[in-house]
C-alpha cells in the first residue's frame, strides 16, 4: 500500500565529516523539503548528551523514544531529509531512501583536522569510515533496493549527488500518484 505522505523521507547518513550537512542543506534548497538536524531536534529538546570536546559538538547519546516522540509527525507527513550519523533508529515503514555517503580516508582526515578534532577522535571516526559501519548499519536495517552508497570527495560529487536524489524524489512523487 502505498504510503500516505506525499513527499518521501530520506535519511542522509555517514561518517562525521562525510558531507551530510552539506548535502542536506542543497537538496532542501534544491527540492523545498525540509532540512530535519538531529543533532538540532536533540538539543532543542535536551535528550541527549553532547560530547564536552568544543571541537566536536555533535550529540554522542541520544533517547531514542523521545526523540521519535519528537519527530512522528514530520515524518508522517513526510518531505524529511534526515541528517544524522547513524540509521537504525527510524521506523523503516517511515523511510523511503538511505543515501550513505562515502569519502577516502585522507580527505576525511583533513575534514576533521579542520575541525579541530583531537588524534584520537580522529582515529575514532577514521576507523568508522575504514570499517563501513555506516553502510553495514544501514544494510542491516533496510531493504536492499532502499540503500545506496554516494561519494562525497569533491564538489562535482555533490552536485551530482543532489542532482540524482533530485531525479529520484520526482520519480518517487509519480510512482505514489502525488
Ligand atoms: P557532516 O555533516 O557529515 O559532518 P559536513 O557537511 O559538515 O559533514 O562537511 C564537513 C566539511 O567537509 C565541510 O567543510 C564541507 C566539506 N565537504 C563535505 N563534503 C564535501 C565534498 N563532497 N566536496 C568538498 N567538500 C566537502
Amino acid at each position: 500500500m502505498a504510503p500516505l505522505r506525499t513527499d518521501p523521507n530520506i535519511i542522509i547518513t555517514g561518517t562525521p565529516g562525510v558531507g551530510k550537512t552539506t548535502h542536506c542543506q542543497e537538496l532542501a534548497s534544491r527540492t523545498g523539503l525540509h532540512h530535519l538536524d538531529i543533532n538540532d531536534v536533540v538539543k532543542k529538546h535536551n535528550i541527549g548528551e553532547t560530547s564536552n570536546d568544543p571541537a566536536d559538538p555533535h550529540v554522542k547519546i541520544v533517547d531514542e523514544d523521545r526523540l521519535l516522540d519528537c519527530i512522528e509527525n514530520d515524518l508522517e507527513e513526510g518531505g524529511q531529509i534526515i541528517d544524522w550519523h547513524g540509521c537504525d533508529m527510524f521506523p523503516e515503514k517511515m523511510i523511503d531512501l538511505v543515501c550513505v555517503l562515502r569519502c577516502d580516508n585522507k580527505l576525511l582526515y583533513d575534514r576533521l583536522k579542520a575541525r579541530g578534532y583531537s588524534e584520537e577522535k580522529l582515529q575514532e571516526n577514521l576507523d568508522v569510515e575504514i570499517m563501513e559501519v555506516l553502510v553495514q548499519e544501514a544494510r542491516d536495517s533496510y531493504k536492499e533496493e532502499v540503500v545506496v552508497e554516494l561519494r562525497s570527495e569533491g564538489t562535482e560529487d555533490i552536485d551530482a549527488n543532489v542532482e540524482r536524489i533530485e531525479t529520484w524524489i520526482q520519480n518517487w512523487r509519480k510512482d505514489n500518484g502525488k
